[in-house]
This record gives structure tokens, sequence and C-alpha cells, in this order.
């Protein structure tokens, strides 16, 4: 790499001046960026290269992890980590008179991704490499990422992401790799002298997939592995055939810009389905890039084709990406004469599926129709293997019409993807403890029974180098001091910090560089929204996608509640707390925009008000990304998980949030029961009812929501507060919506069900906070328990249990 600083520094002043032709005074910030860029990107092409030689001779088993997401944020400052030149690099630009930190503010976080389920796919990239494990990404490479949120008189607005107009410096574009993906048209079929079937796909529409290259560099090896972007590019050929065909030259442009349409934008909902016809191209058009790219590099191993899942794993992340099982199957047999057994055997083995959701609305299903017209050939695939499957049911279940009609895959004019999923692949896992039995015993169970030998569980996890190491060096430094080095490929060892649960000296420095954080954040809040925060309250965070289940609703009644209490008493003595919020909505949801739109309405009725805002403060974050989240979660002390239970698969800010120290206040839904048992109940505060009562209240239907507004006066009083006349309203009726859905439509979410257990944990969170020593000693015990929680350990287990994979060398 560099061997010193001195060495850095001329290689940077040459790469400014031959590849952009400017000098560190004339150059501008934006320039010394992509300098820098260049550099390293020149740097790890090297690795690059020789990581993929590597995988070629020696033949090594690859992972292709099919993704629709990969919410990647800034890689400038992990890649430096990664390499083990961050503090060499940040040096030597000081020692230029420049900035390493404000030169990273110049990227672009790369956003193509929704929430939990594309950060999850970025995380496990990290890992992978980390690990030495051949694991790559397919994805797609969309023009606009999720969109640019503002708030324009205290609503969401939505603004393109048009996250390329500033150039990716780490992508490659690979024209001679590009792939010809086809659509629509018709299939006819042939039988040759031996009776064998023959199918001609004809009149289809065909699309150039280019995929750009992105180096994912491991910790500290030598490992660079890939992340593959598709983008649709019509050849102007194919344009210009099409063009002359139909005798529309004048069509030339709008049809060449419907083309690439299909890679133009990632779909911000994160959890209703709309069953788009673009949507179903972008994954098809994900999919078949991706399995003919992976099919490519197999034949060159020059292997029969029964070895194919000896060497390729496919992983499908959420059902979004399931056509790479009928998919592999056309190439399989339409391509390489194949016939169906064989290539039912092939495919099965090499694929395995996530699932990251229970909610019904957000199960994909496409209307046969549409699966017809646009893929003709896959979907008599579909067909087959949907008939033999349900034929395989009959002979186990004779007579069972429900049994097999309820576990079909095309049924009722629908083409189920999670039932393509769980018959097309070999193992099917959930992602926490809770989540993985839900499935088996209820939304799956059917499955289950019939497969339990392909179920099972694999909890979620985050890279502690970008959510610790990246995100909070000065936390890093101190927990190196006390147990040295080895957490940081080893993360399990952080239990090693339990021996310092004693240490007041140690206690108190982790109290200081929360405060550290807490400070800094306080001044970017006050450059960026110019709101004044005070770091001596209780930085209480909830960040995450908006959505009923997540419960933002709770907490903002919560605060108008406090709110209320402090006007009816104003001596009340209350420990000062800034509740901040960061979530998009989905630009349809009509309710979680209203949601949004109460937050900041209350942020405006409380940090106006002087009988109350040097008690609580409320602050929402636009936009909020990845970037926003790495400074937030190290400066913040509580940490919001309160979902319904039964509703939130996993959760991973949960996992951020505990690596920093932060509390967690939560309900036992998800992976925080997994940190519950880790941390123990001294250490977390935990309302709500549980999973178990949920399913009671669901079984006899006996929840009332009115009967806890008639009940409790606090609700009442928050409740009418909405509707009537109150700062809150203004007189107006913009959270009528809201008051409906939770008294009107008996409250979906159990919000006023668990509001009075969630004020009880809020107020034990407020005495806690006020002790210290046992305050900064339950912050050890969540760091020190954290190191479950790295993605390395989960993607180990995928290893391991699913993929079947090997460290290719060990680490340096
Ligand atoms: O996946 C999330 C789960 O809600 C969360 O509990 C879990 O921790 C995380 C990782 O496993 N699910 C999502 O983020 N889902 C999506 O983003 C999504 C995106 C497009 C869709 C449907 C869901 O069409």
């Amino acid at each position: 790499m560099f061997s010193d600083k001195e060495e850095f520094k001329s290689e940077f002043k040459a790469q400014l001046e031959s590849k952009f032709g400017k000098t560190i005074d004339t150059a501008s910030e934006f320039d010394t960026y992509r300098a820098l860029g260049a550099l390293i990107r020149e740097k790890i092409n090297k690795d690059w290269l020789k990581t993929n030689r590597e995988y070629k001779t020696n033949k090594t088993k690859q992972v292709y992890y099919f993704s629709m997401e990969f919410l990647m944020g800034r890689l400038l400052g992990n890649n430096l980590l990664n390499l083990d030149v961050l503090s060499l690099v940040e040096e030597g630009l000081a020692d230029l008179g420049l900035s390493l930190s404000e030169l990273e503010k110049k990227e672009s976080d790369a956003g193509l991704g929704n929430g939990g389920l594309g950060r999850l796919a970025a995380c496990f990239l990290d890992s992978l490499a980390s690990l030495e494990l051949a694991g790559h990404g397919y994805g797609l490479r969309y023009r606009y990422g999720m969109f640019d949120q503002h708030i324009i008189d205290g609503k969401q607005v939505e603004f393109p992401d048009y996250w390329l107009s500033k150039e990716f410096i780490w992508e490659v574009r690979r024209p001679e790799d590009a792939i010809e993906v086809r659509f629509g048209g018709n299939v006819s079929s042939t039988r040759d002298k031996d009776g064998k079937l023959h199918f001609k796909y004809e009149n289809y529409e065909p699309i150039q997939a280019v995929p750009y290259d992105v180096p994912v560099v491991g910790y500290h090896n030598d490992t660079v592995n890939t992340l593959r972007l598709w983008s649709a590019e019509p050849t102007v050929e194919d344009t210009m055939t099409k063009a002359e065909r139909e005798g529309v030259f004048g069509h030339f442009l709008d049809h060449k810009r419907s083309l690439e349409s299909i890679s133009d934008f990632l779909y911000p909902d994160d959890s209703t389905e709309e069953g788009k016809s673009l949507r179903l191209k972008q994954e098809y058009f994900l999919v078949s890039s991706g399995v003919q790219s992976v099919v490519r590099s197999f034949e060159r191993l020059g292997l029969p084709w029964s070895s194919f899942p000896d060497k390729v794993a496919l992983h499908i992340n959420d059902t979004h990406p399931a056509l790479v099982i009928p998919e592999l199957m056309r190439i399989l047999m339409d391509e390489k004469g194949i016939g169906w057994e064989e290539a039912w055997e092939i495919t099965q083995s090499s694929v395995s599926y996530t699932n990251h959701t229970t909610l019904s609305e957000a199960l994909e299903s496409w209307p046969v129709g549409l699966v017809r017209t646009l893929l003709p050939r896959i979907f008599m695939i579909i067909d087959e293997i949907n008939e033999r499957f349900c034929q395989g049911l009959w002979k186990t279940y004779p007579g069972e019409f429900d049994r097999i009609a309820d576990l079909a895959i095309v049924a009722d004019g629908q083409v189920k993807m999670a039932h393509l999923s769980i018959v097309g692949s070999h193992s099917i896992n959930g992602v926490a403890k809770l989540h993985t039995d839900i499935l088996k015993e209820r939304e799956m169970k059917r499955f289950y029974n019939t497969f339990p030998e392909r179920f099972n569980n694999k909890t979620n996890g985050i890279t502690h180098r970008r959510w610790l190491m990246h995100a909070n060096s000065p936390l890093t430094s101190v927990i190196t001091e006390a147990i040295g080095e080895e957490w940081m490929k080893e993360p399990k060892q952080l239990t090693r910090l339990l021996n310092f649960k004693d240490d007041l000296a140690f206690l108190d420095k982790l109290h200081e560089i929360k405060q550290e954080n807490k400070v800094n954040f306080a001044k970017w809040v006050k450059n960026t929204q110019g709101i004044t925060v005070d770091p001596n309250s209780i930085f209480d965070v909830h960040i995450k996608r908006l959505h009923g289940y997540k419960r933002q609703l709770l907490n903002a009644l919560h605060i108008i509640h406090l709110y209320n209490e402090l006007k009816s008493d104003p001596t009340l003595d209350i420990v000062p707390r800034t509740f901040f919020f960061g979530a998009k909505a989905a630009p349809s949801y009509h309710f979680a925009k209203k949601v949004i739109q109460l937050i900041n309405r209350i942020a405006s009725v409380v940090n106006n008000d002087p009988d109350v805002k040097d008690y609580i403060k409320v602050v929402f974050l636009p936009n909020y990304s990845v970037s926003i989240a790495e400074k937030i979660i190290p400066a913040s002390n509580v940490s919001e998980q309160i979902s319904m239970a039964t509703k939130e698969a996993s959760g991973t800010g949960n996992m951020k949030f505990m690596m920093n120290g932060a509390l967690t206040l939560g309900t036992m839904d998800g992976a925080n029961v997994e940190i519950h048992d880790l941390v123990g109940d001294d250490n977390i505060y935990i309302f709500g009812l549980t999973s178990d009562e949920v399913w009671d209240y669901y079984r006899n239907g006996s929840y009332s929501s009115r009967t806890v507004y008639e009940n409790d006066e606090r609700v009442r009083h928050i409740m009418d507060e909405l509707i009537h006349y109150s700062p809150f309203s203004k007189g107006e009726t913009d959270f009528q919506e809201i008051y409906d859905a939770l008294l009107t439509y008996n409250d979906e979410y159990f919000v006023l069900k668990d509001f009075a257990s969630y004020v009880l944990a809020q107020k034990k969170v407020s005495q806690d906070y006020q002790r210290k020593r046992q305050w900064n000693l339950k912050s050890l015990v969540n760091i020190s328990q954290s190191g479950d929680f790295s993605s390395d350990r989960t993607i180990q287990e995928y290893a391991r249990e699913i993929w079947d994979i090997q460290r290719v060398k060990t680490l340096k």
C-alpha cells in the first residue's frame, strides 16, 4: 500500500496533477476527493485482480447474494479502515492542509435500499470479504436511489435522489461482460425425432444488462470481492432495429428511454407490494443477467453440470429475486439441454432463501396474466414446477384439497413468490429466533411440516467495523486500551470488558466519550437544523422506516403526555430529554406521512413553549440515511425499539445502538428478545405485550382500544387533543385520521394497549439515568455483549450451515 505518510502524500499529489491537472492550491474539495478515491482504487485493483485469480485457479465455491437492495452508504472511510491506512491518510492529508472528514462528505450515500433488508446486504458483503469468503453481491444500479426527504410545512415531501450526478468513484463499467435479457414475445415448441420437446422463444424484446462492478474490501486482508450492479442500457442496434421494424424512427428516443427505465429507480416501499409491472421487470432483469453471468463463469471451469452446486450458491434476499429458480431451470434446460429432473436437482441444491417479514401486505404475488405476458417461458416453467409439486403433495396427502390449494405456487390467478422460493430452495431461514419460530409454527407451518429440514434461523448482525470502529473511534480506542486489539477480528472478545465493571475510572471514561459524542452531534444539529439541544439531556432516539407496526406513534403520544404533565404542573421534576426521530414514509403510505406531520407538529409546539422547552425537546431529522445513522448512534443514550410484538422480524438498528452503549427501550419482539437474553433484565427496558399475549388477543378478538380510552384518563386527554382544539391540532382536522385509526378502527398495532406500560418504562429510564454509575455499567454490559451481533457471526453461520463454503486463506 503506502510505506509511509510521505509516500502517500507524494502519490496523492501526483494523482491530482496527472488525472485532474490540479495542484493542492488549485484543486476544489471535490477534485481532491476524486483524486484520493482514484488513488485508493488503484491500490485496491491489485488485490481485486489477485482475489479473482485465486478464486478462478482454485475453483473456489462462490456465493452470489441476489438482492434488489444494497444500502451501502459512503465507502471512502470504510475502505481506508479496511485497508489499514485510515490514520496514515488522515495525517498525510492534514499535513497538506486537508481534512479527511471534510473530503468524506463529498461522497454521496449510495442509498440503493429502503432500510433493514438493504443495509443487511451491505453488512453481509463487508463480513464476507473480511472473513475471506468468496461471496459477491448482485444488485441493480438504480439511477435514482431512496428518495431525498424534505420537511416542508411540517410534512414529508419527496425529491429524487440523483446520486450519480456526482460520479460514483468506486464503480467500474464492464461492457465486455454485458448480458442480453429478454422480455415479452412468445414461445413455440417442437418435438425432435426422439420425442424430446424443444422450446423456441421469439419476438421478444432484448435489453442489454451492463454490469458496473464495485470492489468490496476485506478488513486487513488481501481479499477484494465484488458488488456487481446491473444497468439497463439498450444497444443502439436493438433500438434501431425496432424503430426500423415499426417505422417509428421519430420515437427512437422514447423507446430508448422506456428500455432504460428498468434500472431507473428504487421502489420506495419497504413493506407493501404494489404489484407494478415495472417492478417485476426489475426483478427479472436482475435475476436473468445475474444467473446468466454466473452460469458463464461456471462454464469456464470446465466441470460437469452436476458439480454446479459444489461451486455455486445462489442466495435470494427475500422473495424479490425468486425468479432465480425458474431462470436457472430455463438456462439449464433450454440452453444446455439438461433434462427436468437433473436441472431441478441442481437448482434446488444451489438456491437458498431468507425471509424478512411476516406482514401479509409485504408478501409478493404477481398476477398470472402479467407473468405470462412479460416472461412467457419463465411462466411455463413456474407452472410446471407447481404441477409437479402439487402432484407430489397429492401422493403424500391424498384428498387433502385444502392443504394442497394452500401450498400451491400458482393459485387464485396469482404466482406466490414465497411459495416458489420455499419449493425451489434447500434452505429457508428467518432472521431472529422469534421470527423463525413464527415462520415454523404459524406463517409457514404447512411448509415447515412438509419440509422441516429446510427451515433454520440465522439471527441478523451488523458489521462492527462500520458501526463501531468507523462510526465511533473514541469508543474504539478506549475498548482497545482496555482489552487489546483482538476484538476487532473476533468481536465476541468484547465480553472481556466485563472485567471492568467495577472499574470506576473506566466507567467514567465511557461516560466522557458518550458526552463528547453528544456534544459533537449537538453541534451538527445546530449547524444543519438550527436547533439547540442540550448535551446533558437524555438523547432518546427513534430512527427507522416509518410504519404503523414500528409505532413511532406510541413515542409521539408519550411526548404529548409529558407535555400535558408539565403544563399541568410546571414544577414537575423531570429529567431533561431530547427526542430524536429519523424516518422516511413510503410516498403512498398516507397514514405514515400523517405520523411524520404529527411529530413535526409536536416539535414545533414543545420546542417553542417556554414552560417545557428546557425539559423536553423534539427533533425530526430530515432525510435519515446511513451517514446520519453513523453520527447519531454513537451519541445516543436510549434506543427506541418499540414495535408491536410479533411484527418486527429482527431489527438491526437495535444491535447498532447496543454496540455503541445505548440502552434499549423495547418490546419482546425480533432480536430484542435475544438482546434481552444476553444482557439480562437489569440492562434493558422491556415493556408491552409479549408475542403470546398478542396471539391470545388475536384469537379471542378481545382487544378494544375504546376501553383503554375510556379507562385511562391520560389516553383520553391525548386523543382528544388530536381532534379537538389544542396546541397540537390547532383547531384543524389534520390528525383525524390518526384518531380514527386508533379508536374507530380499533388500533391495529395495539398502541393504546401498550401505552401505560411504555409510560412506566420511560419513567424508569429517567430515574436510572440519574444514577450515573449504574447507567454507565448498564452501557458497559451492552457493549460487552454486542459481539454476538456482529455480522461476522451471522455470516459464519450462513457459510457453514447454508452455503457450505470455507475461508480461502487464513488472515494475515
Ligand atoms: O429486514 C427488514 C425487517 O423489517 C427487519 O425486521 C429486519 O431486521 C431486516 C433485515 O432482516 N425488512 C425490510 O427492510 N424490508 C424491506 O426493506 C422491503 C423492501 C422492499 C419490499 C419489501 C420489503 O418490497
